[in-house]
């Protein structure tokens, strides 16, 4: 596939009523509604309560006035938050280029990882499936903004691939407010104008469109022509592991590798127990005046071996200053993925 078509977008189908149904299968194959009491309003409902015209943000009262038979479930939110805590670690185990939007939606950037978009979908959906019994919807295309449009595009349990020869024809029956950068009230202001789809957008000029909607014009302007820019952006630390030793300073190189060799097999085995390959790794040293230094190098494929640890390990230490003694050495592994996804067969 397309090396570029790397931004997924995922979202889980109904999430709220999703996890309800799964604690109480009894409440399955009828119209489900979540909601504080009857004041409240909709958080949401499952598939079948939306073909009476029930949706998200509804007051309860009108929710049961479309829909008087379905079932009505107050939220948990607790709950919710301990299920989107479990989907989060599958997906962590692929990459931690992961950027949350919200409880049950996220993108994720697989370019660093060694699978395809369409691997890395099919790996998340069958563990979601198998491990906690729920289901989703992905988009995959080239940025986020059509990422995000393609996993709405058919749900439940949708894929859709926007590709570059797609656009921006794919785009034109879309209503306004689909387009990231106009609200509800921007949206009005183009009605009144006339312009109600994307494809009436796109016949206007750039600086029309600054002139409606203020700076961010220019982006929507791109946008709707498939060029957004935004980055996925991980808040999660970059995970690694490490070994290190301080010593009576020397310059002995017998002593400094056998280290580097004790420490390749310390984290080899704790990669190996703890299922995690590593893609970089750093050689830290601190001279006997106390200063640190590092060399760190990325690999083009995962590692866990022993061997491959000691080996690349020793190669960057050559690569330091060595009029000074020596007071420490550490060796750290980082760019840590899951090595299970290595064994799972991903498409029969
Ligand atoms: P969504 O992903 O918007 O909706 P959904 O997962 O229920 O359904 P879909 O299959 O269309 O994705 O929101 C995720 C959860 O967030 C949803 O289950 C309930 C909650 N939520 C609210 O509490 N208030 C809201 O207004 C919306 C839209 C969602
Ligand atoms: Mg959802």
């Amino acid at each position: 596939m397309d090396n570029k078509l790397s931004i997924i977008h995922m979202d889980m189908d109904a999430f709220y009523a999703s996890v309800e149904e799964m604690d109480n299968p009894s409440l399955k194959g009828k119209p489900l509604i979540v909601g504080n009491s009857d004041r409240g309003i909709v958080t949401t409902c499952n598939y079948e309560a939306r073909k009476y015209g029930v949706h998200s943000a509804m007051p309860v009262f009108m929710a049961k006035k479309l829909c008087p038979h379905a079932n009505f479930v107050p939220n948990r939110r607790e709950r919710y938050l301990e299920i989107s805590g479990k989907v989060f670690e599958i997906v962590y185990t692929l990459t931690e280029m992961v950027e949350k939007v919200s409880i049950d939606e996220a993108y994720i950037d697989i370019s660093d990882i060694p699978f395809s978009s369409l691997e890395a979908v099919d790996y998340i959906r069958t563990n979601v499936k198998e491990k906690i019994g729920l289901t989703m919807s992905f988009g995959i295309s080239y940025n986020k903004f059509l990422a995000k449009i393609a996993s709405d595009w058919d749900k439940p349990e949708g894929l859709k691939i926007i590709t570059e020869d797609m656009m921006p024809e794919i785009l034109f029956p879309f209503p306004l407010e689909k387009v990231h950068g106009i609200g509800k009230k921007s949206a009005e202001k183009f009605y009144k104008i006339g312009v109600y789809t994307v494809k009436d957008l796109y016949n206007l000029d750039e600086e029309f469109l600054v002139k409606m909607l203020g700076k961010g014009g220019r982006e929507v302007y791109n946008r709707i022509r498939g060029v957004d820019y935004r980055e996925v952006t991980s808040k999660r630390e970059r995970k690694s592991i490490g070994s290190e030793r301080t010593f009576v300073p020397t310059r002995d190189n017998k002593i400094l590798y056998k280290y580097l060799e004790e420490f390749s097999s310390e984290l080899s085995e704790n990669l190996i127990d703890k299922n995690l390959k590593a893609k970089t790794i750093s050689v830290k040293i601190k001279y006997d005046d106390f200063t640190n230094h590092q060399k760190s190098r990325t690999l083009s494929s995962y590692i866990d071996k022993s061997s491959d640890i000691y080996e690349i390990s020793r190669e960057l230490f050559s690569e330091f200053n060595r009029d000074k003694k020596i007071r420490l050495i550490g060796i750290t592994l980082s760019n840590l993925t899951s090595s299970k996804i290595y064994q799972l067969e991903l498409f029969d």
